[in-house]
C-alpha cells in the first residue's frame, strides 16, 4: 500500500495570543486544526505519505483548511459543500492556565461526511487506515462513513488504527461507548487515554471506572483490539502492549505551551515508527518525544522551527486528554 488514510473534519481555528477570554480579546491568531489531519501532518513529517478525506464549506475557512492541510505534504481529498459552512473551533488560555476549546461545528460541512466521499481504490490501496472516535461522534453519515471504510479495509486486508479522541462535547460516554468498542474490536491498534480506556472497559450500565493499573488499561484494551494499544498518560508517559509485550514510558519532560495536538503528534510518531519497522520500545520513545515537542509551541500540528531546543521544564509536562 502507499501510505496512511485518515478521515474526519478539520476546522478553522481561533486562537488566544495569550492569556484571556473572547469576550475581552482585540484579536485572534487564525489557524486550523482537526485530529485526523494533525496525524496526517505528522505522519508526512516523519516520512510516510498520508491522505486525509473530509469535507468543508464553499468558504474562506473552508479554502484555509485545504491549503494548510496540502502544503503540509498530505494528499488532500476533498469535497466542498455549497450547501453547509466550514466548522470553527475557539481555544482561549484561561488565567488558571487550563485550554477551554469552543466548538461551531453542529450541522457544519465537516460532520456531513458520507461514504461515497471516499473515492473507490482509496481504501484498497493504504498501507492502514486512521480513524478516530470524534468522527464517530460527529453525525449519523460520518459515523457510517467509518464504518463503510472499515469494511472496505477488512475486504482489502488494510489494518486499521483507531484513536479513541473521546469528545465529550460531541458525544455523552455512555452513548459513545459501544461505537468505541465496535471499531476497537475492528483495529490492528488502539490508542487512548487512560480515562478513555476506562470508557471502553468499564461495564455498559455501570460508568464507574475499572481501577487497574495503567498496564491493565493497555492489556485489556489489547485485548478488545487485535493485540494491540497504546494507553497514552499525559504528564505520567505512556504504556503499549503489542502482541503481548508490555513497555512504559515516562514523559519527556518539556514546558508546556499548548497541550492540544500532542495526542495527535504522539500517534503519528507510533504509526511512523511502526510501519518502517520499529521495535515497540522504540517506537513509544519516539511517540512520548513527538508528544512533547508539540506542547511546546501553540497550535494543533505546529512544531518548533527545526533547529530551535525546546526548553526543558520538568515541572510542566504535558496534559492528559490531549
Ligand atoms: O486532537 C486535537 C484536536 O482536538 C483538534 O485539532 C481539533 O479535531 C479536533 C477536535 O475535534 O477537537
Amino acid at each position: 500500500g502507499a501510505g496512511v488514510l485518515t478521515l474526519g473534519e478539520t476546522m478553522l481555528l481561533l486562537a488566544g495570543p495569550g492569556v484571556g477570554e473572547v469576550c475581552d480579546l482585540d484579536h485572534m491568531r487564525v489557524d486550523t486544526g482537526g485530529a485526523e489531519s494533525n496525524v496526517a501532518i505528522g505522519l508526512v513529517r516523519a516520512g510516510v505519505p498520508a491522505t486525509w478525506v473530509g469535507r468543508v464549506g464553499a468558504d474562506p475557512a473552508g479554502d484555509r483548511v485545504l491549503r494548510d492541510v496540502g502544503q503540509a505534504g498530505v494528499d488532500v481529498v476533498a469535497v466542498v459543500d455549497p450547501e453547509r459552512s466550514t466548522g470553527l473551533m475557539m481555544k482561549e488560555r484561561l488565567r488558571d492556565g487550563r485550554t477551554r476549546v469552543t466548538y461551531h461545528r453542529r450541522h457544519s460541512a465537516g460532520s456531513a461526511l458520507v461514504p461515497e466521499d471516499v473515492p473507490p481504490g482509496l481504501v484498497e490501496r493504504s498501507a492502514l487506515v486512521h480513524v478516530t472516535g470524534i468522527t464517530l461522534a460527529l453525525s449519523e453519515s460520518a459515523r457510517r462513513t467509518v464504518t463503510a471504510v472499515l469494511d472496505r479495509a477488512e475486504a482489502a486486508g488494510v489494518p486499521v488504527s483507531f484513536d479513541v479522541n473521546h469528545r465529550q462535547k460531541l458525544l455523552d460516554a455512555a452513548v459513545a461507548r459501544e461505537h468505541y468498542r465496535a471499531v476497537a474490536a475492528r483495529a490492528a491498534v488502539v490508542f487512548a487515554g487512560d480515562d478513555e480506556a476506562r470508557i471502553l472497559l468499564g461495564a455498559p450500565d455501570d460508568r464507574d471506572a475499572p481501577t487497574g493499573s495503567d498496564e491493565d488499561l493497555a492489556r485489556g484494551l489489547a485485548d478488545l483490539a487485535r493485540g494491540r494499544a497504546v494507553v497514552k498518560l499525559g504528564s505520567r508517559g505512556a504504556v503499549s502492549v503489542v502482541d503481548g509485550r508490555t513497555t512504559r514510558r515516562a514523559a519527556t519532560p518539556v514546558r508546556v505551551v499548548d497541550p492540544v495536538g500532542a495526542g495527535d503528534a504522539f500517534v503519528a510518531a507510533w504509526l511512523a515508527a511502526t510501519i518502517t519497522g520499529a521495535d515497540p520500545d522504540s517506537a513509544l520513545d519516539r511517540a512520548a518525544d513527538a508528544g512533547a515537542l508539540a506542547c511546546t509551541v501553540p497550535g494543533d500540528w505546529r512544531l518548533p522551527a527545526p533547529g530551535a531546543v525546546a526548553e526543558v521544564d520538568a515541572d510542566r509536562a504535558p496534559d492528559p486528554d490531549t
